[in-house]
């Protein structure tokens, strides 16, 4: 059985092209028009076909190595019925016409007046090219030879250029669509720099019937070359991957932008998707897609759980409604909400601070401030309070980091902030080394920037516990959801009177009530308990914190 050599054929006037993948290997059986490596360009990428059935023996060509037409890519020892030798796919290819042509004229091309059709240039003898990739949009301004969309055959990608340059009014295309030499590809208005229309590059290009694969493959290349695109596709950050990868993602249903390739210069390779895939049916990664549905609020994060799906009621069946979206920060804050609810085993204990005391010192200290500007509230009492019980209780001002928990020396504390907008929480910093004069400042000015929106990332970062108080509003008890990573948070609601036996009768006392909510991994049900027993007998007696 005789060994041939198999060549790359015609690949138009490409000089030397790098190859990026390498499809066979020493002791594979190839067929006839097989691909057996990947070469590309700055604009086009295609795999080249062997021209001969038979085993391989020897490989010539190795991952970066830069080919070009003529270049043995490797030996095969050639099947009885094999194909014409390799260098019968060679045929010849006018190729260097169409690759001139388009590429001179814009220089030369006056403006143009009206509106401008681009059509799909000389692609070769390709038909029913698939768009896989649109780089532009209705109102983007195209340069001369910028790329519009990327078409695709089972062989070869290419991107195809503007022939003018001018604002797109409309685009004709669509990923999915299937197109040809001549079809319609968009309209520019105020084109200016024209190539010959598109059409016009159907200067014949080869398409040797013989080696029907390598032609194609082959072909493309000319036809892509007129572009000479100045942005290339990975400048686009676009999945830098061969077509016969990008089918392969297709069709296995694989976000290609998600995947990190191994290959050559951070290239997509087959294997690349595979382990990618058994990644994702591990549970061990999640597609952005997943993420995005276990994150909507339409049942999201349901399926994982192995929940009902949400219910889709026609809310207009019952009467009229309005729709209205989500706000930025209802969003953000609804998955972390839901995030904490569902992550942490969460539990409540609910208490009452005896703060008549407390209350007095505060309206006599507000009196004797008044001119000060400063109006101290019952939060900033209760953020001290907080701290010293937090210093007593160290674990409620921890955050749990894998198996270890992660103490901090430093007291932060954020506090829930209604705003027009939603919820947020910015955070008192060092809260130990200041006083309630202080705090009740910074508290004034952190709740004017939340309601005017303008909380930078500082200010609301950093927080080691939070509280959220409802007392200004009302209620009795709440269960707050735990701002992870940290592992507690208290709830406050509004003072009112109440008789409280005190041994002997019933004394009328303004009580707190508190609502503490705590990490079971981290806390447990007696620690929150003297927490909170804690928290009242300093609210009750704020000298405590001295001690
Ligand atoms: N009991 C009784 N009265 C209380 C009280 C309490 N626990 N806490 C505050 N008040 C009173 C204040 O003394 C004040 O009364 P005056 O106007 O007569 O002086 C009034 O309620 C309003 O207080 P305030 O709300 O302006 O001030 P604050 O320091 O208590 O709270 C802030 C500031 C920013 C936390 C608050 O405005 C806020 O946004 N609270 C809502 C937080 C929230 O939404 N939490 C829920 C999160 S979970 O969804």
């Amino acid at each position: 059985m005789a060994l041939v050599e198999v060549k790359v054929p015609d690949i138009g006037d490409f000089d030397e092209v790098a190859v990026i993948e390498l499809l066979v290997k020493v002791g594979d059986t190839v067929k006839a028009e097989q691909s057996l490596i990947t070469v590309e360009s700055d604009k086009a990428s295609m795999e080249i076909p062997s021209s001969t059935a038979g085993v391989v023996k020897e490989m010539r060509v190795a991952l970066g190595d830069k080919v070009k037409e003529g270049s043995v890519v490797l030996v095969v020892e050639a099947a009885g019925e094999a194909a014409a030798p390799a260098p019968a796919a060679a045929a010849p290819a006018p190729a260097p016409a169409p690759a001139a042509a388009p590429v001179a004229a814009p220089v030369a091309a006056p403006a143009a007046a009206g509106p401008v059709e681009v059509r799909v240039p000389d692609i070769g003898d390709f038909k029913d090219v698939a768009v896989i990739e649109v780089f532009v949009k209705p109102g983007d301004s195209i340069k001369v030879e910028q790329s519009l969309i990327t078409v695709e055959s089972d062989k070869a990608s290419m991107e195809i250029p503007s022939s003018h340059a001018g604002v797109l009014k409309e685009l004709k295309v669509k990923v999915g669509d299937k197109v040809n030499i001549g079809d319609l590809l968009a309209i520019l208005e105020g084109a200016a720099g024209a190539a010959a229309p598109a059409p016009a590059a159907a200067a014949p290009v080869a398409a040797p019937a013989a080696a029907a694969v390598a032609a194609p493959a082959a072909d493309v290349a000319p036809a892509a070359a007129p572009a000479h695109n100045p942005t290339a596709t990975p400048a686009l950050g676009l999945p830098h991957a061969s077509p016969s990868v990008r089918k392969f993602a297709r069709e296995l249903g694989v976000p290609l932008d998600e995947v990190k390739g191994s290959g050559l210069k951070g290239r997509i390779t087959a294997e690349d998707i595979q382990s990618f895939t058994k990644s994702v049916m591990a549970g061990a990664v999640q597609t952005k897609a997943q993420a995005a549905k276990a994150s909507a609020s339409t049942g999201g994060g349901g399926s994982e759980l192995g929940l009902i799906p949400w219910p889709k009621v026609d809310f207009a069946k019952f009467g009229p409604i309005e729709r209205k979206e989500l706000g930025r920060i209802k969003k953000i804050s609804g998955a972390n909400l839901l995030r904490n609810a569902v992550m942490i085993p969460a539990v409540t204990n609910h208490d009452d601070a005896d703060i008549t005391d407390l209350e007095a010192f505060r309206v006599s200290t507000n009196k004797e401030n008044e001119k000060s500007g400063i109006k101290v509230t019952m939060l900033a009492f209760l953020i001290k309070a907080c701290v010293a019980a937090l210093k007593k209780f160290p674990e409620f001002n921890s955050s749990l980091d894998g198996d270890a928990l992660v103490y901090k020396q430093y007291w932060h504390i954020g506090f829930a902030a209604d705003t027009p907008n939603g919820l947020v929480v910015p955070v008192i910093k060092d809260a130990d080394k200041k006083g309630v004069l202080q705090i009740s400042q910074e508290m004034g000015e952190l709740a004017k920037k939340a309601r005017d929106g303008k909380l930078g990332p500082a200010d609301m970062s950093g927080a080691t516990f939070t509280i959220s108080s409802l007392g200004g509003i009302g209620g009795r008890y709440f269960t707050p959801i735990i701002n992870a990573p940290e592992v507690a948070i208290l709830g406050v609601c509004k003072s009112q009177m109440e008789p409280v036996w005190d041994g002997k009768q019933f004394v009328p006392r303004l009580m707190l009530p508190l609502s503490l909510t705590w990490d079971h991994r981290v806390i447990d049900g007696a620690a929150a308990a003297r927490f909170n027993a804690y928290l009242g007998q300093i609210l009750s007696d704020f000298r405590r914190v001295l001690l």
